[in-house]
């Protein structure tokens, strides 16, 4: 081979045309895919989410027949969590741990490719669940995300449908949380120790571990439910000498972890965003650090707060109350972290820190109404009703979707090169925070006066505060074309953003993303760099 042959040979530039794409083994366009799956499938389940709000406008079944409703609660639940919120956070993982911690790209590609490309796969499959009752496939998946029996054994070929995608995308979930843990622990560049590792970096890797040891729990339960439904075994039912509060016990064991794997990496994109705008150093990384690795095995051992009204034990409820209330501990001072981080820094308020601080004021309301349904008499009168389903928006919207939201607005000008429209950002961060709490606040009253979730119609003393969070969700709803108008504008230009986009970047977050251009080459580094 000549030299020139030799070095085309060896030029690893990007595959050319769909290739790229389907074959790729590049973090940055495996990110890049996450990150436009996720916002595809999150005007999918906005998409449901308004069309719910649009039924509950007026009490009285209008829109949709109640089973197919049930359906879309199902299913928005699953698609925003599977398909929008983690998929989103896996695409900055994807983006920026390799170039955070100076490594040249995720430890294991091929395996990078498969985990997102299982996810589309599922996606269709959560999809025709919903669509399969239209067709004589039986009952609609009524049951929630809980998925709880009898009523998912009773459920029609949607039910297995939605099996079959849980199982495919906790399958895409290990894969990519053994490829992060192994980035993490073996690709890091000479001199970036465990205690430098910037707090994203930290925050996936307690995220990863966390799938990892849950995602099984929730694969064996629906495994159980799939043999009930269609092997003759009763795991779960009661005249075989099964529990249904067995399978209760194996979705809790995943599910509150969840919450968690939810929320970590938008704690981590706090991390990053507050000492940036603060011009200061995090205050107190270490305790952080610990915070979020208590709060991960805290998270482990709380999961039945979801079940106080099977029958527990009093014993059994009491541990399960204390222990979810020690949840505030770290949590609570990982958010005093951030306001002594804010303490006479030379704050700026750019769209990302807005959404940064605005997470703080609304993250801690959910927080204390967690502690509220944490105590056990008190949530035998919420359970099951709006008080819950308000709660939990208040920790998951801002918590979660708005933490991504800071990561995007932050991180646009070094994936693009392109600085977004700042203008905009602060009208889409003004609007959508508004919209969300004229929606979900309300949601708190009517949960107290008695209004169930999960039913398509309700009582006609619940109108005019229906009402009013219909307006704010459809509000909210919209916003996300201002949302998605702002990216499609950015990623076809605008002006250029620099290496280090942000001021405060340098002296707030330590990570290597700023020694490499934005948007950087396609293979970032090609020696690793050496921190000092
Ligand atoms: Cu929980």
């Amino acid at each position: 081979m000549t030299a020139e042959a030799l070095d085309n040979h060896h030029d690893h530039g990007p595959p050319k045309g769909y290739k790229r794409w389907l074959f790729s083994t590049n973090h940055k366009d495996i990110g890049t895919m996450y990150l436009i799956f996720a916002t595809v499938m999150l005007f999918l389940g906005g998409g449901m989410a308004m069309l719910i709000r649009a039924e509950l406008f007026i009490p009285g079944l209008q829109l949709v027949e109640p089973n197919f409703y049930n359906n879309m609660v199902t299913n928005h639940a699953l698609v925003m969590i599977f398909g929008a919120i983690m998929p989103a956070a896996a695409g900055m993982a994807n983006w920026m741990i390799p170039m955070m911690i100076g490594a040249p790209d995720m430890a294991l590609p091929r395996l990078n490719n498969l985990s997102f490309w299982l996810l589309p796969m599922a996606a269709i499959m959560l999809v025709m669940a919903m669509v399969v009752p239209f067709f004589g496939g039986g009952a609609p998946v009524a049951t929630g995300w809980t998925l709880y029996p009898p009523l998912s054994v009773q459920a029609g070929m949607g039910m297995d449908l939605t099996i079959f995608a849980i199982h495919t995308l906790g399958i895409s979930s290990i894969l990519a949380s053994i490829n992060i843990i192994t980035t993490i622990i073996n690709m890091r560049a000479p001199g970036m120790t465990w205690m430098k590792m910037p707090l994203f970096v930290w925050a996936w890797f307690f995220t990863a571990f966390l799938l990892i040891l849950v995602m099984p729990a929730l694969a064996g339960g629906v495994t159980m439910l799939l043999f009930d439904r269609h092997f003759g075994t009763s795991f779960f039912d009661a005249a075989g000498g099964g529990d249904p509060v067995l399978f209760q016990h194996l979705f809790w064991f995943f599910g509150h972890p969840e919450v968690y794997v939810l929320l970590l990496p938008s704690i981590g994109v706090l991390g990053t965003v507050i000492p940036a705008f603060s011009r200061k150093p995090l205050f107190g990384y270490k305790p952080l650090v610990y915070w979020m690795g208590f709060l991960t095995a805290l998270g482990l051992v709380v999961w039945a707060h979801h079940q106080y009204t099977i029958g527990m034990s009093v014993a059994a409820t009491t541990y399960f109350m204390i222990g979810t209330i020690l949840v505030s501990i770290p949590i609570g001072l990982m958010l005093f972290n951030f306001i002594f981080t804010m303490w006479r820094g030379a704050m700026t308020f750019e769209t990302p820190m807005l959404f940064a601080i605005a997470i703080i004021l609304m993250f801690a309301f959910a927080g204390t109404t967690g502690v509220m349904l944490a105590v056990v008499p008190a949530d035998m009168q919420y359970h099951d009703t709006y008080f819950v389903v308000a709660h939990f928006h208040y920790a998951l919207i801002p918590g979660a979707l708005f933490g991504l939201y800071a990561g995007v607005f932050y991180w646009l000008p070094k994936w693009t090169g392109y600085m977004y429209d700042e203008t905009l950002g602060k009208i889409f961060f003004w609007w959508t925070t508004i919209a969300f709490n004229v929606t979900f606040f309300p949601q708190h009253f009517v949960g107290l006066a008695g209004m169930p979730r999960r039913i398509a119609d309700y009582s006609a003393q619940f109108t005019d505060i229906n009402i009013i969070s219909s307006i704010g969700g459809i509000m909210f709803g919209l916003s996300h074309l201002l949302f998605l108008y702002i990216i499609i504008k950015t990623v076809r230009g605008g002006k250029p953003a620099e290496a280090k986009s942000w001021e405060g970047a340098q002296i707030g977050t330590p990570g290597l993303e700023w020694t490499v251009a934005s948007p950087p080459p396609f293979h970032t580094f090609t020696t690793p760099p050496v921190v000092k």
